[in-house]
């Protein structure tokens, strides 16, 4: 036991006394899917270095790779003169546009279960990773309330038929046991409050058309009516029993993927709404109760279904003024997202209604038939996560909120099989974990835009099919993010007017961070 702390020791007096660029080397290892993961266990996991910034006129670079880097840590200089040719690209302090949010995960049962399989110290590293500040700086958790697909179970938190006032209300042991001490334990080791979203997947089945948890159903009689006004406390009741923990939330969501609910036969918890009954849901019952309830700042975000979806769901709810006083954001999923162009989806709805923040609440790879499941070390799932948070952040999104936090080697527990991939993969038998090429597809963005870091304008003096970002953080750091999709390297110039100029190169495949001082 005394023996086991002593790397984490000296890991820490290494953090602390040397903030040059010493790293752990990930633990790699390679099952055959195109890159590899890297391997943690109760007591190793390879971190990136801290990540203070040098002086004025240097900068720091982190670069993840098919071929296997995993933020590796680099440094330059500017200097003063452009090499006059080739690709250059430029970050403009003056184009502002939307402040950052946070970016995070969700602590579903599954994912609960999944991370206390592990040993104490094992469950405690993988936390870390996450939420600590040797991690990658996740700030906001998403709580599925009661079951979702990724339960082992169905149930709510009032399951006794007709009881409107909710006299029977529990939370269940997936959340006293599992998911509340695990939050608890996140908070404790996170430098930040972490910023947590509640969303319900299903009404109890005695509030709702179909009588049942899955399936095509929406809530009994209309908005203003008995089911409707139980189903907006029952909100407020879930508040309350996470508040006698100490776990209060940012926001809530009006329902996960209400189409699913009123469009689809779905194999599992859905809650049907039509856009309309939405914004009279909101309007009669949720803004009202929330107001009145003693949780009266939690935001409410609707829709928190895929963004093709947008504009017509947002014009439906916020043309509403009785429904849109009570709203602050808009929450995208992002399946399908190929579909429809970011720029028609959430473009126009930022030009139509700039005051509703546009906020990502679930993403996961594997999700399709075509390409299901746990792919240990894919890099293309990690190049489908850094394009999306991309295309996102670059159309006025301000968070973006990855779906289970960790999942077994088979995906799950998932009581339909719908398996999906996870950025932390737990092998319990052996006591370790996997972090996959999406783990740090996140930490490209997530350990350095910090909140309320602000988007800056970013442009190429050539046509280039480089995808980049670029934001000024809060303590004044340009962060400049570029991902390469394609098989060949890329030499480029940035230019910081403030500072001066550098020369980088994107290797294939590949995303790169970049961070300085401008003043
Ligand atoms: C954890 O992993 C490290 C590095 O791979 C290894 O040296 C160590 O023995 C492992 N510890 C346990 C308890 O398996
Ligand atoms: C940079 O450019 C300036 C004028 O454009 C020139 O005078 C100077 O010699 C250049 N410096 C270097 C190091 O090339
Ligand atoms: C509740 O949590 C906050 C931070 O989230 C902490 O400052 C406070 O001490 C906690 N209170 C109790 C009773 O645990
Ligand atoms: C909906 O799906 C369930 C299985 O998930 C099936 O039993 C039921 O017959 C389906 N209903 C309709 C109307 O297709
Ligand atoms: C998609 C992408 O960004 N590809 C770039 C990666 O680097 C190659 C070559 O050096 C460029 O041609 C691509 O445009």
């Amino acid at each position: 036991m005394v023996l086991s702390w002593i790397p984490v020791f000296i890991a820490l007096c290494f953090l602390v006394t040397n903030v040059a660029t010493e790293s752990t080397k990930c633990a790699a290892k390679n099952f055959g899917h195109g890159s590899v993961v890297c391997v943690c266990n109760s007591t190793f996991c390879d971190s990136p270095s801290s990540i203070g910034l040098p002086p004025v006129g240097q900068y720091s670079s982190y670069l993840s790779d098919m071929a296997g880097g995993r933020m590796e840590p680099g440094q330059g200089a500017f200097g003063l003169n452009s090499t006059g040719s080739g690709l250059r690209i430029t970050v403009n302090h003056f184009q502002k546009y939307q402040r950052i949010r946070g970016f995070g995960g969700a602590m579903t049962d599954a994912a609960a279960i999944n991370i206390m399989s592990l040993s104490p110290g094992a469950q405690d590293q993988l936390l870390r990773q996450y939420f600590s500040s040797e991690g990658i700086g996740y700030s906001v958790v998403r709580v599925p309330m009661a079951s979702c697909d990724f339960s082992t179970r169905l149930y709510t938190y009032a399951d006794t038929p007709e009881d409107y006032n909710l006299e029977h209300f529990t939370l269940a042991p997936e959340d006293t046991q599992h998911k509340i001490p695990l939050l608890q334990r996140a908070q404790s080791m996170s430098p930040v409050p972490l910023s947590l979203l509640a969303s319900a997947w299903s009404a109890p089945a005695w509030m709702k058309t179909n009588d049942a948890l899955i399936g095509k159903g929406s809530l009994k009689g209309k908005p203003g009516g008995k089911e409707h006004k139980s189903w907006a406390q029952y909100y407020i009741r879930f508040f309350e029993e996470y508040a006698k923990y100490n776990v209060t939330f940012w926001a809530l969501t009006t329902g996960n993927e209400p189409s699913a609910g009123k469009m689809t036969n779905y194999s599992f918890q859905a809650l049907g709404f039509t856009p309309e009954e939405q914004r009279d849901w909101v309007a009669l019952d949720l803004g009202p109760a929330l107001h009145a309830s003693s949780f009266p700042n939690t935001h409410v975000l609707i829709l928190d279904d895929n963004r093709l979806l947008l504009p017509q769901w947002a014009k439906v709810v916020l043309s509403d003024v009785h429904a849109a006083k009570y709203i602050h954001g808009v929450a995208v999923h992002w399946y399908l997202d190929h579909l429809v162009p970011a720029e028609i989806s959430l473009g126009t709805t930022h030009h139509i209604y700039p005051e509703y923040y546009l906020f990502g609440t679930e993403a996961c790879a594997g999700w399709s038939p075509l390409d299901r499941g746990v792919k240990l070390g894919s890099w293309d799932r990690a190049e489908e996560y850094a394009h999306d948070i991309l295309e996102d952040l670059n159309h006025y999104v301000v968070g973006w909120t990855d779906w289970n936090l960790a999942l077994d080697q088979n995906g799950g527990p998932n009581w339909v099989k719908n398996f999906v991939d996870s950025p932390i993969i737990v092998d319990a038998e052996n006591d370790i974990f996997y972090k996959q090429p999406t783990f740090y597809a996140m930490a490209h963005f997530s350990k350095f835009l910090w909140k309320e870091s602000q988007r800056v304008g970013v442009s190429a003096n050539l046509k280039t099919e480089l995808e980049c970002t670029a934001f000024i953080r809060p303590d004044g750091a340009v962060v400049l993010i570029i991902l390469n999709r394609s098989s060949s390297e890329v030499r480029f110039e940035v230019w910081d007017p403030d500072v001066g100029y550098f020369t980088s190169t994107a290797p294939a495949h590949s995303l790169l961070t970049l961070a300085w001082n401008s003043h």
